[in-house]
């Protein structure tokens, strides 16, 4: 018997699949459930669907009381979170000090960082939360790191350019990291694995930074690296590079009569629609949402366009019930 899902359905759907907490992932599962058609072709989805929220209900008492609080755990905030990875002493904590205004320490001596600190680093109209954390290295692996490193949307991974010492850092770093399964690359240099991440090249501004990176570059060829330093070369296309990985447009709301809210945008992933901002605006909508007119992406301005329109960076809304 076929499910016959509705558009409300698909729209709690896709709130799950963008969930990040398991709280959210619990509040959109009891969404789906309770919009979900109630009828015998739907009622293996529906116990399912059950199923999934006595799980991750069970998982969570579970984790607060074996756990309680996790001092590795840093709560998302903004647009995305970008973690930082390396080992001691490559500027981590410098960069996070000079792209957001999170007070970081920085130190000539190694292992300053204890726990995972976050800033939110300024982007266009929105902010991006950036991670600093201690450092690691093949001998020294603080393991509730790699579950930051997992909750990630995108990984920095940080070596320090000014020195030879760049290439086993590299090296050291990505064993690490694709042992762990956080990050991996296909042959063809494609990334494969859940995080994506990009290498930081810093200390470019040293003597022999340009010497060592031509090395990395040649031994290294599909992977991504981007040349960065406290003095600020490279910080710019670093930001737009994040923002490009993180996969995510920014669009704005616009009530009937009134001009646009242009303080607030809201943050989707690319390739959403219509009824996916409408979804995020409020829960209800997407059940009572008609049409839309759109401001940008459109051929003309005000244009009427339908649920299931794909958006696009920097779209006005108005949403039509
Ligand atoms: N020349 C130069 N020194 C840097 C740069 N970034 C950081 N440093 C220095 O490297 C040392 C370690 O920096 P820190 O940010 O604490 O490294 P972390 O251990 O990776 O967090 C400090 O003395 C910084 O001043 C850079 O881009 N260029
Ligand atoms: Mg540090």
């Amino acid at each position: 018997m076929p499910a016959n899902l509705t558009p409300q359905y698909y729209a709690a759907e896709e709130s799950y699949r963008q969930a990040r907490s398991p709280e959210e992932r619990i509040k959109a599962l009891q969404e789906m459930l309770a919009v979900i058609p109630k009828h015998k072709g739907t009622e293996r989805l529906q116990g399912d669907i059950k199923k999934r929220i006595a799980r991750f209900k069970e998982e969570g008492i579970k984790k607060k009381q074996t756990k309680g609080f996790n001092p590795f755990g840093v709560e998302k905030q903004g647009a995305g979170q970008a973690v930082l990875a390396g080992y001691p002493n490559t500027g981590k904590s410098s960069l996070v000090g000079i792209l957001s205004r999170a007070k970081v320490k920085i130190a000539e001596y190694p292992f300053s960082t204890v726990l995972p600190v976050s800033g939110m680093m300024p982007y266009k109209d929105t902010f991006i939360q950036l991670v600093d954390t201690p450092p690691l290295s093949v001998d020294n692996i603080p393991s509730g790191l790699i579950g930051t490193f997992k909750e990630a949307d995108l990984l920095l991974v940080v070596i320090d350019v000014s020195t030879a010492e760049c290439l086993e850092q590299l090296d050291g770093l990505m064993k690490i990291l694709q042992e762990r399964e956080i990050i991996d690359l296909s042959d063809e240099g494609e990334i494969i694995a859940p995080i994506p991440f990009i290498v930081l090249a810093n200390k470019i501004d040293q003597p022999e930074a340009e010497d060592n990176l031509t090395v990395l570059k040649e031994l290294n060829p599909s992977l991504e690296i981007l040349s960065v330093s406290n003095t600020g070369i490279g910080l710019e296309n670093l930001k737009d590079k994040v923002y490009e990985i993180l996969n995510i447009i920014r669009v704005y709301g616009k009530k009937v009569g009134r001009v646009v809210d242009k303080e607030r945008p809201f943050i989707l992933k690319k390739g959403s629609t219509v009824l996916d901002f409408a979804a995020q605006v409020h829960k209800d909508f997407p059940q009572k949402l008609k049409s839309a007119l759109v401001w940008g992406s459109s051929k003309f301005d005000g244009q009427a366009v339908a649920r299931e329109y794909v958006l696009e960076d920097g779209d006005i809304i108005e949403l039509q019930f």
